[in-house]
């Protein structure tokens, strides 16, 4: 095979509608948004305030994308292939057109045999404004902006209630191919099954081109690069399939539950390798059993049913196995990094990617509006351990698919993902797309996005990815697909009524108000919460942030249709919960702790009912541009929200959790891993926060896989006491704590002591009980927003973030009132 690297430089042009004509140098990979900041037409800092309303003047605007190369040779095979054309495209190569392109989700190879000059060669991309091509087309009916479903290309690039509007164009890597003979088998590797003596894996390979019959070499080579298979054949036939028996295979587990080896398929002819393809050895079921009336989880359901959502009456579980061991699956919703499609993003991913597996997210759902990330996020993901769900490209829509050509392209979407990812150990499942079909059961002969899935997707995946699931939509199962008690549910399509009891319920019941949002599978659970204070710096001013609310709302975003903003919600329960803000400080504190205390809420509760719930994912992890008070776990910047940390605690394998129901306190040892030994030592917090009262220390050993009661208790707390639990074992330690109504807080002074040298840390309680202590700054911490009790000191550790700007670390410390 012999490459062209077309990428690089390119001569760019930039049309506007009266024809007037702007002339830059391009950059391949990129997008128009990324040449016209480098080339000074668009501010160089995009997200300062509100400069991203300055890419709206460019929306009506096409490009022309010029390239010369050389080339000699033979051609035949020849094939330009573009990693992707946003959106709409024609190419011309020496004056000749030679395809038009619609789709901006997939890959595109361009056969160009027999038409490569000998020398110079002139390669060209005109691209049109995508808003322009489909203005003639009825508009549709979808959250936040109707002309995108017209349009196969990223759907949050259109606005969303996290990001502004961000639409351009742009071309992917850019490589001239020559194919040299046998070349370019597609494979595709399954696990049929494993157990610890060994395991079959199914390769069918696929070969494009004609080629003359010969013996090959197949080769499986395990992690540390012995070779575990081989065997030759004869092969003259398009499709070769081997069915490999491994011996003493090492399976691949979520992080959590074991290692992630990484095995390699090699096709050799002669001494020529001609297809390298790396795969991890591991089965996965999707267990859905139903429960039987009169059952714990039955009885339940019967109770926890959303009254506009849920018309089941009947009840399953949603449990993940991977290897036959059940996972309690804990993560967050992906979204595309950068707020368009753009060049390399590989560093960037590594690094949220990295946070992530710190953080003990052992699954990432790619969520529908976003996009099919590039191999290097599924290689990632595969070697941190992340479990991936992967949503078809639609959102929240009612898509043409009664029309042909809309079928079409999800069809060319189909099989370019399963090829993109079908091999991956970290990819679970697939879904047609994200919220379409709420309202759709499996009872329907007709409902939002079930052409799309079984006429358009689903052969494709069939044929394609046969030993994966694939769900017609996100979320899934039962009547409605909505539903909280079959399937997966979406906790964020019940932000209305979450919403509402923002607005008129009592604030101080929210412990009991979450009980509501209880689920089988939440593969979104939404929470929001502000970003530090170095962060919001980066791009607004100190009056945007204590001053007035303009540009929190500006970078916060909402959606249309609610009666106040995101933001507006989001103060009004914060102040609701922990307490009036006295001042615009007290306001930036409360608005990061309660994301924190939101998602320790939920979290721990999905834990403790893990028979019930098998896994929570919340809405989102990461951003694709600095948004102020929004949904995320990590900031645009890739520092740590305060979720992040209540994330990272709620994770850990072995945690304790407080819950009080029907008079009785009950303490809750969970564990996500093997039988473990633990101490629990529980205690009472008095009303002033200055003394604790012994309750008692239990040693107790901790089945496998359970939320065990290690403690129960009846009238322990007196008004205004806290009670604390403490577990501690050769896993480290965890605590947590139970305080009836709402949770008040004030500030509170502490002792703190920063060790740059060793990049440390140490946080000391004076005679006060310190509810939240946070450190922020342009770093990672290895715990935040954590409590100590009167006279207790931590010592935590730190790095500075990625980009090396001053750490700039400020503590703030607040206890209960
Ligand atoms: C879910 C998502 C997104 C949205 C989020 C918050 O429905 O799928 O479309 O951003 O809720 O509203």
């Amino acid at each position: 095979m012999k490459f062209v690297d077309l990428c690089g430089a390119w001569r760019g042009e930039c049309i506007f509608s009266n024809q007037e004509r702007l002339e830059f140098t391009a950059d391949v990979p990129g997008s128009t948004i990324k040449d016209l900041i480098n080339s000074g037409y668009l501010p160089s800092d995009l997200f300062w305030r509100d400069n991203a309303d300055e890419v709206l003047k460019f929306e009506g605007c096409s490009y022309i994308y010029k390239k010369s190369f050389e080339f000699s040779g033979e051609c035949k095979n020849a094939l330009i292939r573009f990693e992707r054309i946003d959106t709409y495209a024609d190419v011309f190569l020496n004056g000749v057109k030679i395809y038009h392109s619609e789709n901006g989700n997939i890959r595109h190879d361009i056969d160009v045999s027999g038409r490569l000059a000998q020398g110079n060669n002139d390669l060209e991309v005109c691209l049109y404004s995508p808003s322009e091509w489909v203005k003639d087309k009825p508009l549709r009916r979808g959250a936040f902006t109707q002309e995108r479903m017209n349009t196969r290309r990223m759907q949050c690039t259109y606005g969303w209630d996290w990001v502004a509007r961000f639409l351009c164009c742009g071309i992917g890597d850019c490589t001239l191919l020559i194919p040299e003979d046998v070349e370019l088998p597609d494979v595709y590797i399954a696990t049929l099954e494993s157990d610890s003596e060994s395991a079959t894996v199914r390769v069918d390979i696929t070969f494009p081109y004609e080629y003359e019959g010969r013996v090959l070499e197949f080769l499986i080579f395990d992690p540390y690069g012995d070779v575990v298979y081989r065997f030759l054949k004869y092969c003259d036939e398009a499709l070769v399939r081997l069915d490999c028996d491994i011996q003493a295979p090492r399976l691949w587990y979520p992080l959590g539950y074991g290692d992630q080896p990484i095995y390699t398929f090699i096709i050799k002819d002669g001494e020529n390798p001609i297809c390298a393809e790396s795969f991890g050895i591991r089965t996965v079921k999707i267990m859905q059993i139903k429960d039987k009336p009169g059952d714990k989880n039955h009885q339940l359901c019967l109770s926890i049913k959303n009254k506009e959502y849920d018309f089941n009456s009947e009840f399953s579980g949603f449990v993940v196995k991977i290897n036959g061991e059940r996972v309690f699956c804990k993560g967050a919703n992906w979204v595309p990094c950068l707020p368009y499609a753009t060049g390399n993003i590989d560093e960037r991913q590594t690094e949220i990617l990295e946070l992530c597996a710190e953080a003990g997210v052992n699954m990432l759902r790619v969520w529908g509006g976003g996009a099919f990330e590039t191999r290097h996020f599924y290689d990632e993901c595969s070697r941190l351990g992340i479990m991936v769900t992967q949503d078809f490209l639609m959102a929240c829509g009612a898509y043409p698919e009664e029309e042909e050509w809309f079928i079409e392209e999800l069809q060319r979407e189909a099989l370019y993902a399963a090829r993109l990812c079908r091999n991956q150990p970290c990819l679970v499942w697939w879904s047609g797309d994200n919220e379409n079909a709420v309202k759709g059961s499996d009872l329907d002969a007709d409902y939002r996005g079930r052409r799309s899935a079984y006429k358009g997707i689903a052969p494709v995946i069939y044929r394609e990815d046969p030993y994966r699931r694939f769900l017609p939509s996100s979320p899934f199962g039962g009547n409605m697909y909505a539903s909280n008690t079959v399937g997966t549910t979406h906790n964020t399509q019940y932000l209305g009524q979450l919403l509402e009891y923002i607005e008129n319920g009592d604030l101080s019941e929210y412990k009991e108000e979450f009980k509501k949002y209880r689920a089988r599978f939440i593969a979104e659970e939404p929470q929001l919460g502000a970003v530090s204070l170095p962060t919001l710096r980066r791009f607004m001013t100190d009056e945007d942030i204590f001053d007035n609310e303009k540009m929190w709302r500006y970078h916060t975003k909402s959606n249309p249709r609610l009666a106040k903003e995101l933001f507006d919600y989001l103060c009004q329960m914060t102040e609701g919960v922990l307490g009036r803000f006295s001042d615009p400080h007290d306001k930036l504190f409360k608005l990061q702790y309660m994301q924190y205390e939101w998602l320790r809420v939920v979290m721990e509760q999905a834990r403790r009912e893990r028979e019930l719930c098998s896994g929570i994912v919340f809405w989102m992890m990461n951003d694709c541009w600095p948004a102020a008070s929004g949904w995320s776990l990590i900031d645009f910047y890739n520092i740590p929200k305060n979720a992040f940390y209540s994330f990272k605690r709620c994770a850990k394998p072995i945690i304790a959790s407080v819950d009080f129901d029907g008079g009785v306190y009950r303490v809750y040892a969970i564990n996500d891993g093997e039988k473990v030994e633990i101490t629990l030592s529980v205690k009472i917090l008095s009303a002033d926060r200055r003394s604790i009262r012994e309750c008692g220390a239990f040693e107790h050993l901790i089945p496998k896989y359970s939320a065990t009661v290690v403690f129960e208790g009846e009238e322990l707390l007196k008004d205004g006491e806290v009670l604390i639990a403490d577990v501690e074992g050769a896993f480290g330690r965890d605590r947590a704590f139970y305080r009836h109504g709402g949770l008040e807080i004030a500030p509170v002074d502490i002792d703190f002591d920063i060790d740059s040298e060793n990049c440390e840390i140490t946080l000391s309680a004076k005679d006060k009980y310190v509810h939240a202590v946070t450190a922020s700054g342009n770093a990672v911490f290895d715990d935040n927003c954590f409590s100590l009790l009167p006279y207790e000191a931590r010592t935590v550790s730190y790095r500075p973030s990625a980009d090396g700007l001053p750490i700039d670390i400020s503590v703030k410390a607040y206890t209960l009132v």
